[in-house]
């Protein structure tokens, strides 16, 4: 083997190690899935998220009285987080998210675990249960 082939194979040892780190960071870029909260549906009403791919969940409240997110992932997920214009107002264990008419407010967090998760809106018009009348929705994180 000349010296030269030599030099090149260890080079290409070197990139290969150093390059590999670089490559398998992909699932840590946060993704960002909008949802529009109103009287009285969540739209989409179905989202789809993944084990370990950090997600911020952008709620905007476009109906005319305040709103909430609640979602047994937030049982069920890690680092969660509420923004509000990309200020954090909350971390750790959040129960519940109330947002006011024309506010947008992220939940960010990373999902643990595959299944099917349930999201809805708590708040009550009439005595009745927004979930009850409609703001209900299914977050469900595959592999
Ligand atoms: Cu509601």
């Amino acid at each position: 083997m000349h010296r030269f082939d030599a030099m090149v194979l260890i080079m290409g040892l070197l990139m290969g190690v150093l390059f590999l780190p670089l490559a398998a960071p992909a699932a840590q870029a946060t993704k960002t899935v909008s949802l529009t909260a109103k009287e009285f549906s969540f739209t989409p009403a179905s989202v789809t998220l993944k084990v370990g791919q950090r997600v911020a969940l952008k709620l905007t409240n476009e109906g005319t009285v305040n709103h909430e997110f609640l979602s047994t992932i937030l049982n069920a997920a890690k680092d969660v987080e509420i923004k509000v214009d990309d200020v954090r107002v909350a971390a750790g264990k959040v129960e519940e998210v109330e947002f006011a008419p024309r506010r947008t407010v992220i939940v960010e967090f990373t999902p643990l675990k595959a299944g099917k998760f349930a999201f809805w809106c708590a708040e009550q018009t009439n005595g009745k249960l927004h979930r009850d009348l409609g703001m209900k929705g299914t977050l469900t994180v595959g592999r």
